[in-house]
């Protein structure tokens, strides 16, 4: 049986109505228990709802977040590299579509989630809103984000709802690979000339603040931890995930002898507590809705995506029988 319905984002949302205690118990019970959630089981209105939300964001974001270094296929200093990058953003789509399945599962349809998007309407990641201005972008992009992203899924996999959990499964296997690609690129520049180390000093220098924006505003500022965790969706607070993120990943980054651009950043050896400079969360907002340096773009980009492929989608529906062969 279903659980509350699907609300479209930015309808008029009716007052929820309240939940059957008798039916919600068994659910959190069944959570308390890790069991796994499936579309057909009974859930609260309100996971429904959050869960979309979330995996829809995420979806958005392996979609738009293949176009920064998508920039660099044709530009990337030889073949390896070439191909490497190619299979990779490849990945990134492909995940978008396990996202999109397992958000649809929940009955919002996968066009309706591109048509949020492209209205600006749907979020997706803040880091993606940057551009990768030079070839140690892709390094930084690949080892840095893509570590960061494991941090993430690598926690919610072990989460309530079955498809995102095996979507998230899949994804972090693939993602393990984007990152030794990264961290190839990467240590390659910083073991290269002067001039390489100088490029990727400076690219680290321009995405440190995005990345530390990207496991969302800290705790005391989220919206949505407390609910997500007590239905163990989000398996860990935005501030544990920067913390452990800062744990696996500084030291690998000073261990190059490259720099970051917080005088404050240090391991508090007694705590075992990373200390840093609080970002900027006013940008992080502006950037999130819609304000960015490359939000437009990567907006009208999908636009025409989604614009050139309609007949494609048509023929394959067999919408429009013009698209079809019929089959002999
Ligand atoms: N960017 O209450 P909070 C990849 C929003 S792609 C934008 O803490 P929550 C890759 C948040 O949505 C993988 N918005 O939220 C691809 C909320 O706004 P709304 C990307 C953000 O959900 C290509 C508000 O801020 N990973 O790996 O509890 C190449 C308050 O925040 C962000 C995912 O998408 C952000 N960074 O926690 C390379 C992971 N952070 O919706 C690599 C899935 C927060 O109320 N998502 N907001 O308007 C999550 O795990 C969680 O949603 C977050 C935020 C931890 C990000």
């Amino acid at each position: 049986m279903y659980g509350g319905g699907y609300v479209p984002v930015g309808a008029e949302e009716p007052k929820a109505p309240a939940e059957n205690p008798e039916l919600l118990a068994q659910f959190e019970a069944r959570i308390a228990r890790g069991e796994k959630i499936e579309p057909r089981d009974w859930m609260p209105a309100a996971y429904r709802k959050q869960l979309i939300r979330m995996i829809e964001q995420h979806a958005h974001s392996e979609i738009i977040g293949s176009l920064p270094e998508g920039t660099w296929i044709t530009r990337a200093p030889g073949f390896r590299r070439k191909l490497a990058l190619m299979a990779k953003v490849q990945d990134e789509v492909g995940h978008a579509q396990l996202l999109y399945s397992a958000a649809e599962t929940l009955g919002k349809s996968r066009e309706e989630m591109i048509n949020d998007l492209i209205n600006g309407k749907s979020k997706y990641s803040n880091v993606f809103n940057y551009p990768a201005e030079t070839w140690a972008d892709v390094a930084v992009i690949g080892f840095l984000i893509d570590a960061a992203a494991i941090v993430n899924q690598v926690a919610n996999s072990k989460g309530s709802y079955g498809p995102y959990c095996r979507a998230l499964e899949r994804i972090c296997y693939e993602e393990s690979f984007h990152l030794k690609q990264g961290h190839s690129v990467f240590v390659w520049l910083a073991t290269g000339t002067p001039m390489q180390r100088d490029m990727l000093q400076q690219a680290l220098n321009r995405w440190w603040e995005p990345i530390m924006h990207f496991f969302g505003p800290s705790d005391k500022m989220s919206q949505h931890t407390e609910t997500l965790m007590r239905w163990k969706v989000k398996m860990a607070s935005n501030d544990v995930m920067r913390q452990q993120f800062l744990n696996m990943y500084v030291p690998k980054i000073w261990e190059l002898g490259l720099t970051l651009p917080d005088p404050q950043l240090r391991k508090d050896e007694t705590t075992g507590e990373w200390l840093f400079t609080e970002p900027n969360w006013d940008t992080f907002f502006k950037v999130i809705n819609g304000d960015g340096p490359c939000n437009r773009e990567r907006l009208a980009v999908r636009k025409v995506a989604e614009e050139r492929g309609a007949w494609v989608r048509a023929a394959l529906s067999r919408a429009d029988a013009r698209f079809v062969t019929p089959l002999a």
